[in-house]
């Protein structure tokens, strides 16, 4: 296990231990200096730096760990001055999500925001050595760290051109399933929320849950259990504070699946603090609101079987006051508590809206169509003679593609209510003309 000691310029380093914890990494010594921010040159103050290069003399360590955000000029002055490794925040989450990324894309994205992690790095080395400081990054000298510098650059260039190529697939395989009928739900907050574990019990699937930050880097999307309509649930890679916006970039092709939904659950931790509650909602709302637009968000504190009934309540009035207007539902995911008022909300997005009377002659291909409508539609039929009366309960989006593969089918009559969209729309009597094939 590789040992490693910590630089804070808060007392609170609970997070960073648990993302050491769950690289392997062990923490042999904590240095605090409480700074409101932290020293422009050397991160902790030059005071406080030589002091603790003086303790450190006899001490075997493999790396140092900052709890923050280091300039390029403060690492390189600190790599210098300790002749050791040192690593930030940033730089940790990397190494976890280089060790937890299994999938091509994963792989590509966390290579592209490595690349673009340690570019101002290299910049400052390649800056110091041609100013005569000492040759070059990792001591590879100066020529070394320039080719690798270019190098670097064009990697990421080829990375960016083949995520930009999977995203479009993603868009692709998104306007079909939206063309079959399925809507999706996208699981997105606050690493160890509780995102995967919610997806196995919607899904009866068995995506991997642990204790541990980032168990889950790329997407899994599986269809909800016990809906009578086509509902796509994705689990995807959690957010965390402090990750400059190259980095959440670079995860865009995966982030995608949540930012596109129908519906976003926003998961938090509800048996945490008030300060990490809050923190954690606002860095998740931070990073999701710019990006979804007008879509559907429902805030989901998870794990109220952690919390008793008042503190159930304190919580929902502080996570109010920083939702605003946006609907909030309490679950215990463990205990499927509150998962039927969710599956409940769930279904809404399907708001089935737009009400269709219709006639069809009564054939093989009228009652194909019937049964593919299903999927995604309320279908009642009843055979009068050698005409099918139907009525089908649609979403409205659905209803001009549906009344295409009605007048396809031969319909007779076709009568739409569309809500408040197309009131006292009326249509009658058979036309040409198709979208195409319905549900296939
Ligand atoms: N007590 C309790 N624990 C839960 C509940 N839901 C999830 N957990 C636990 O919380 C931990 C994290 O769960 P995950 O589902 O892996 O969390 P995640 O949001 O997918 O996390 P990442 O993929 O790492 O971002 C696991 O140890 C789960 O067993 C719940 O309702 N109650
Ligand atoms: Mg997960």
């Amino acid at each position: 296990m590789k040992k490693a000691v910590l630089l804070s310029i808060t007392d609170d380093t609970t997070e960073m231990r648990s993302l050491l914890d769950t690289l392997g990494v062990q923490v042999i010594r904590e240095f605090h200096q409480n700074l409101r921010h932290p020293h422009k040159a050397s991160f902790l103050g030059p005071g406080k730096i030589e002091g603790i290069q003086k303790e450190l003399e006899e001490s075997e360590f493999d790396v140092a760990v900052v709890n923050g955000i280091l300039r390029p000029s403060q690492h390189h002055y600190l790599e210098m001055k300790f002749q050791k490794e040192f690593i930030d925040r940033p730089g940790v989450i990397l190494r976890i999500f280089s060790e937890h990324a299994h999938t091509q894309e994963a792989i590509a994205q966390v290579t592209l925001a490595k690349l673009r992690y340690e570019q101002p790095f290299l910049r400052e080395w390649i800056h110091k050595a041609k100013s005569g400081d000492r040759p070059g990054f990792l001591a590879g000298g100066a020529y070394a760290t320039d080719v690798y510098y270019e190098h670097a650059k064009t990697h990421a260039r080829r990375i960016e051109k083949g995520l930009r190529e999977l995203s479009k697939q993603r868009e692709i395989t998104r306007a079909k399933r939206r063309e079959q009928g399925y809507s999706l739900v996208s699981l997105a907050g606050y690493t160890n929320a509780g995102k995967s574990a919610l997806l196995n019990r919607l899904c009866e699937a068995s995506v991997e849950v642990d204790d541990r930050l980032f168990s889950t880097l790329s997407t899994t999307t599986r269809r909800l259990k016990g809906s009578r309509a086509n509902i796509l649930v994705s689990d995807t890679v959690g957010f965390i504070r402090d990750l400059p916006p190259d980095l959440i970039d670079a995860f865009n092709s995966t982030l995608e699946e949540v930012f596109y939904a129908d519906l976003i659950l926003l998961l938090f931790d509800s048996s945490e603090n008030d300060d990490l509650i809050k923190s954690k909602l606002r860095t998740s709302l931070e990073i999701l609101l710019p990006r979804i637009e007008r879509r559907s968000l429902v805030v989901v504190g998870n794990k109220t079987d952690l919390i008793d009934d008042e503190r159930k309540k304190k919580v929902i009035s502080i996570v109010e006051s920083i939702i605003g207007s946006y609907e909030l539902l309490m679950i215990s995911t463990v205990r499927e508590k509150g998962l039927d008022a969710l599956r409940t909300r769930i279904g809404l997005i399907q708001n089935l809206s737009a009400v269709l009377s219709v006639e069809l002659p009564l054939s093989d291909g009228s009652m194909g169509l019937l049964s593919r409508l299903r999927a995604s539609c309320d279908v009642s039929e009843e055979v009068v003679g050698t005409i099918v009366k139907a009525t089908i309960r649609c979403r409205s989006d659905d209803l001009g593609k549906i009344i295409g593969w009605l007048e396809a089918a031969g319909a007779l009559k076709i009568i739409t209510n569309d809500g408040p969209r197309a009131e006292g729309a009326q249509r009658t009597g058979i036309s040409n003309g198709s979208e195409g094939a319905p549900l296939t």
